[in-house]
């Protein structure tokens, strides 16, 4: 996909997860919409998937860490084919086809997260197991910089540093805050890429709401192949996208009337249109 292509799909995922999160009166929007623009990249682009073999052995994996954004995701399968688009109106209802956390019986899905601090292990568990068989699938997983307090996100950092799982591409949603409020409130943890590097990963930090530098940095990251894991700060923010959602400052998880979500795919509207027009289109 050409960076147009990606910006166009990051603002489909976003018009369709606020109309599934909308139709069900609220949710995690801001932790949603902080990862947009990386789920676009990752699924626009990057991973080798088949929605028709959802468990195609050749695959590569994604661990979304932060399960509460699950709806991110779930809006970029179905416009990738995975299920159908009238899967997303009946989000984290009694029954559904679409849990509200990440839930590995949704076809795209690979692993249920939900219990902040575990993603990071399975998605260890997958890169390890790939690399036992000698496999060259990549192992994708998104953490939220509020997870990264929990004690287990420290214990897979060093396992993966020490059994070198240099297929394993680790994203931190470093949007700044958590359900409880302001990240440096709640708990500091410092300079994280730092940190990281002292576990033994390659790490950097980019702007994770810029599609070429996200572009950019996961292919340097998967063809570096130099026996360290790879972590990715993604500087973010909570709600980004839409301005209306981003003033809010506690918009973790918030109700989300039939008028926000007017306001809100009128902006994604607007932006699109601005997006044709940038790229020379009527
Ligand atoms: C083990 C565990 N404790 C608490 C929660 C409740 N919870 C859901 S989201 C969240 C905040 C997560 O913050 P962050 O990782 O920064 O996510 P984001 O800002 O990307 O939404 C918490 C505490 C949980 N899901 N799991
Ligand atoms: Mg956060």
């Amino acid at each position: 996909m050409s960076i147009k292509e990606i910006e166009l799909f990051a603002n489909d995922i976003r018009r369709n997860l606020v109309w599934a999160i909308g139709s069900k009166g609220g949710g995690h929007i801001g932790g949603c919409l902080s990862i947009c623009d990386l789920i676009a990249v990752l699924y626009g682009e990057v991973m080798n998937y088949d929605p028709n073999t959802p468990n195609w052995q050749e695959r590569d994996y994604l661990v979304c860490s932060k399960g509460h954004a699950a709806p991110a995701l779930y809006a970029a399968l179905a416009l990738k084919g995975f299920f159908p688009m009238e899967w997303l109106k009946e989000l984290n209802r009694a029954g559904t086809n679409l849990p509200g956390h990440s839930d590995r019986k949704v076809p795209g899905i690979d692993a249920t997260t939900g219990s902040l601090g575990q993603g990071l292990s399975i998605a260890c568990g997958i890169a390890h197991g790939l690399k036992v068989q000698g496999k060259n699938q990549y192992v994708f997983c998104i953490t939220g910089d509020g997870e990264n307090d929990e004690g287990q996100i420290w214990e897979a950092a060093a396992y993966a540093s020490h059994y070198h799982l240099e297929n394993l591409i680790m994203f931190l949603d470093w949007n700044k805050k958590q359900i409880d409020g302001w990240n440096k409130e709640v708990m500091q943890l410092g300079d994280l890429a730092e940190k990281y590097r002292a576990f033994g990963w390659n790490s950097s930090v980019i702007n994770g709401q810029d599609i070429a530098e996200i572009r950019q940095s996961i292919h340097k990251a998967v063809d570096i192949r130099n026996g360290h894991p790879t972590m990715i700060l993604l500087d973010t923010v909570k709600g980004a996208g839409i301005s209306c959602i981003e003033k809010i400052e506690n918009n973790h998880c918030i109700g989300v009337p039939d008028s926000l979500v007017k306001e809100s795919l009128e902006e994604l509207e607007a932006i699109r249109m601005q997006l044709k027009i940038r790229y020379g289109e009527s």
